[in-house]
Parts: structure tokens; C-alpha cells; sequence
């Protein structure tokens, strides 16, 4: 049998998308450069320009789920990266908005197949999330390296099952748990026609 693991160090043919929600930009825009900072040193073009990271921004973290789940369907990237801010303080909604977020974060990757990384800092004021975005530490930069691991793993495990398909019976499992097994790639489907 064997260990997957991700590794940090061949970047060069990957390539992420990064969903970023304007609201809180003083905070969203601070996780951004948190985020290239990483995937600079450790060999990724950031440059928007360049070919390895497309930028999207959106209004606000509620937003961000809808595009991250698009981009994951593009598969034109190996990870999409999802950044934004909430911070209880200011919204009477802040419990809505936080697990509609994290809950359509999560989906996105689940019905893809695509790493989805959840960037979205959740805070009880600006001066927490600023702490978070740079002041003490920046969480971009860790959002990054979960993107980095996630690409890099993928890419080992699917290498590995193309490499040698697993050979049992399960052409005669029911079909519920064969679709249990896998991701439900027919929605994915559907929508790029
Ligand atoms: N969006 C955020 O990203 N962070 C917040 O803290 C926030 N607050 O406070 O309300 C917020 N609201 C906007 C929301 O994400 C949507 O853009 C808006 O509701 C339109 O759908």
C-alpha cells in the first residue's frame, strides 16, 4: 500500500484561481499579498498576467462560492483559493452569511473534484482581522500553502490510480455506492455541455 502526500516544491506547471470579496478590502486585500508572497517563494508566477494564478473579485464573501465553484468547473486550475472577511461586528447577519460561505466552499470542491481552499477569515472586529491579515501573522500566506499541498497531492493521487486502476469487484456494487464512491462529475458535466 502506500502514503500520499503533498510537496511544496514543484509548482511550475500548476496553476490556481483566487476568488476575492471586496467587501472588507482593507483586510481581503492584505490576504492577497499574504497569498503571493507564498506562492512566489515558493515558484509560482503571480503576476496576473503571467499563466499561473487568474484573480476574480467579487462583492462580498457570499458571492464567493458561486464563482469558485465555476472556476473549479473550468478545470483550468489544479486549486482555487477563496478569500474574504467577516467580521461579526458589523453585520446583525454574521452567522448567516459565515456558514452559507463555508458551506458553499465546501461544496464547490466536493462536487468538482477540485481543491477549494476556505480563505475566509471569520472575526469579532477589524482589529482581530487586521491581527490575522498581517499585523501579527498573515493567514493568506497558510492559505496558500493548503493550496499548494492540495494541488500538488491531487495530482499524486490521480497520477497514481491512472497508473494502476484497482481491480475488484466494484462493477458489481449497486449503483448508490459507486456513486457514493466519487464526486458526482454528471453536474460538472452538465454545465460545461
Ligand atoms: N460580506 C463580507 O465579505 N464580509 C462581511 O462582513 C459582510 N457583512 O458584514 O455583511 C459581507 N456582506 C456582504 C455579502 O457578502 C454580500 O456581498 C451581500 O449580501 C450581497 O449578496
Amino acid at each position: 500500500m502506500a502514503v500520499f502526500e503533498g510537496t511544496f516544491t514543484q509548482t511550475e506547471p500548476l496553476r490556481f484561481g483566487m476568488v476575492i470579496a471586496r467587501f472588507n478590502d482593507l483586510v481581503t486585500t492584505k490576504l492577497v499579498e499574504g497569498c503571493q508572497d507564498c506562492l512566489k517563494r515558493h515558484g509560482v508566477d503571480t503576476d496576473p498576467h503571467g499563466t499561473q494564478v487568474d484573480y476574480v473579485w467579487v462583492p462580498g464573501s457570499f458571492e464567493v462560492p458561486l464563482i469558485a465553484r465555476q472556476m473549479a468547473l473550468s478545470h483550468r486550475y489544479d486549486a482555487v483559493i477563496c478569500l474574504g472577511a467577516v467580521i461579526r461586528g458589523q453585520t446583525p447577519h454574521f452567522d448567516l452569511v459565515a456558514a452559507e460561505v463555508a458551506k458553499g466552499i465546501a461544496a464547490a470542491g466536493f462536487q468538482t473534484g477540485v481543491p477549494v481552499i476556505f480563505g475566509i477569515l471569520t472575526a469579532d472586529n477589524m482589529q482581530q482581522a487586521l491581527e490575522r491579515a498581517g499585523i501579527k501573522s498573515n493567514k493568506g500566506w497558510d492559505y496558500a500553502m493548503n493550496a499548494l499541498e492540495m494541488a500538488s497531492l491531487m495530482h499524486k493521487w490521480r497520477a497514481s490510480v491512472e497508473a494502476e486502476p484497482y481491480q475488484n469487484n466494484s462493477q458489481s456494487l449497486p449503483a448508490s455506492l459507486k456513486s457514493a464512491m466519487a464526486p458526482d462529475m454528471s453536474v460538472a458535466a452538465e454545465e460545461l455541455g
